[in-house]
């Protein structure tokens, strides 16, 4: 297929040729990856004001099933939405592919929703390059929400936080993840704190709800939302979702989003372009040759060794 072809179907919103376009970017044959550049640059073009929103939280929190709460919710109002969920080989989720299918049921079915998983070469949470491209696809498609499933593990928040506008922390009141996720760091990222599982217990969940409300006092960075939840009811998806438009606009009026993705995309090209040099170096004849002499070496003098090679590395 010609990359015209690609533009014009993706354009159209043709479902089969957005699939196509997003294994092609996901492809990691040496002849693909041109085109999918090329194809990438081009959806780039496209400026596109979707919401990108990211979704992190513990495993069995009810990520994916909020996600099929809030997505029905947004193709009812027939606002078309794209979830990319993260891979089943990740090495974090450990399968959990087939537990966000089932979950979102409702979405895997409906015309305004594309429910997609990403990519296998996942770094760690799953989040990597393809993501990122397999955004601008969805954009260029003309979806409004993007929705990116994410597990409330380590480096996966930040590298999701890197590609999306809004971040949404899922969290409930049974499984005493609070602490945890305080001393994570998580809560100075996040926009919002959703409360789930509020059907299960509605004292205790208020409770939880104070207590962030407090600590995000003491954080004092910038103003944060707490919300209660029942995902599995659909309570409080139109509070949420108000809440999500209105800090969506109230900062693409103030060009606080357009600056964001702007250095979001310079990060992204200063970590890509480090990534190449160091499979450059990896593939490099110089490197190969020390990893075997390290290798075979008896090391009395390792520190000695290492700075020899490094004296020896041309890389200006
Ligand atoms: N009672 C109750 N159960 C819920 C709610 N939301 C989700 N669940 C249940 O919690 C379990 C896990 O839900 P998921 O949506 O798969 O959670 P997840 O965070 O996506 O899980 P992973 O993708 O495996 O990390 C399921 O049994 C859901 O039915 C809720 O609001 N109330
Ligand atoms: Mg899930």
């Amino acid at each position: 297929m010609e990359l015209s072809d690609y533009l014009k179907g993706i354009k159209n919103n043709n479902r089969y040729i957005i699939a196509k376009a997003i294994s092609l970017v996901e492809s990691t044959l040496k002849k693909d990856k041109k085109k999918a550049s090329e194809l990438v640059d081009r959806c780039l073009n496209f400026s596109s004001k979707s919401i990108r929103i990211a979704i992190s939280g513990n495993p069995g929190v009810g990520k994916s099933t909020f996600i099929e709460a809030l997505g029905s919710y947004l193709v009812d109002k027939k606002l078309r939405t794209a979830i990319i969920t993260i891979d089943p080989s990740s090495t974090i989720s450990g399968g959990s592919i087939l537990a966000d299918k089932t979950r979102m049921n409702n979405l895997s079915k409906n015309k305004y929703a594309y429910v997609r998983p990403a990519a296998n070469d996942c770094e760690l949470g799953g989040i990597n390059k393809n993501t990122r491209d397999t955004i601008s696809i969805f954009e260029t498609a003309g979806y409004d929400v993007i929705i990116i499933e994410t597990v409330g593990v380590g480096q996966s928040e930040i590298d999701v936080h890197s590609i999306t506008d809004i971040f949404l922390y899922l969290t409930q009141s049974e499984n005493g993840d609070i602490l945890q996720f305080i001393k994570k760091g998580i809560l100075e990222i996040c926009d919002f704190i959703i409360v789930n599982k509020i059907d299960l217990d509605l004292e205790k969940s208020k409770s939880l709800k104070f207590l962030i409300e407090n600590n995000l006092k003491l954080i004092k960075s910038r103003s944060q939302s707490v919300f209660l939840c029942s995902a599995i009811k659909g309570n409080y998806i139109d509070d949420i979702w108000s809440g999500l438009k209105d800090l969506f606009e109230k900062n693409w009026k103030k060009g606080k989003i357009q600056s964001i993705r702007e250095k979001q995309n310079i990060n992204w090209c200063k970590q890509r372009l480090k990534k190449q040099i160091f499979k450059k170096i990896e593939d490099s004849c110089t490197y190969k040759k020390n990893i075997k002499k390290l290798e075979n070496k008896n090391l009395k003098n390792p520190n000695t060794f290492l700075l020899e090679i490094i004296e020896g590395l041309k890389l200006n």
